[in-house]
């Protein structure tokens, strides 16, 4: 699978401007705010079954209420639609 050309990434960080790109590698990534523990882990427990589901994983961190997500494509050495997929979810699942 291509890694996005530059139409594409356009296209992604207007229709998602909470998700950036990430510096020095080829990655987007956006950190998600809850209302406390319980319901980011709730997120990240319904990610995570999704996850598996796509064959496709984020690299992810969480503090409290808070989760740091990156979104690669180890495979393609960058960002594809793979990615794009998953972070659309993302939104789903968080509600936004
Ligand atoms: N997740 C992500 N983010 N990138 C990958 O390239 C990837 C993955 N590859 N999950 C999958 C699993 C691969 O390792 C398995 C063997 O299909």
């Amino acid at each position: 699978m291509p890694s996005l050309d530059s139409a594409a990434r356009s296209a992604f960080l207007s229709e998602f401007p909470l998700w950036r790109e990430v510096e020095g590698r080829d990655a987007i990534a956006r950190r998600f705010a809850f209302a406390d523990f319980s319901a980011a882990f709730g997120f990240m427990t319904r990610v995570a079954l999704l996850a598996e589901k796509m064959d496709h994983h984020p690299e992810w961190s969480n503090v409290y209420a808070k989760v740091d997500v990156t979104l690669s494509t180890h495979d393609a050495g960058g960002v594809t639609e793979k990615d794009v997929a998953m972070a659309r979810e993302m939104e789903r699942l968080a509600g936004g």
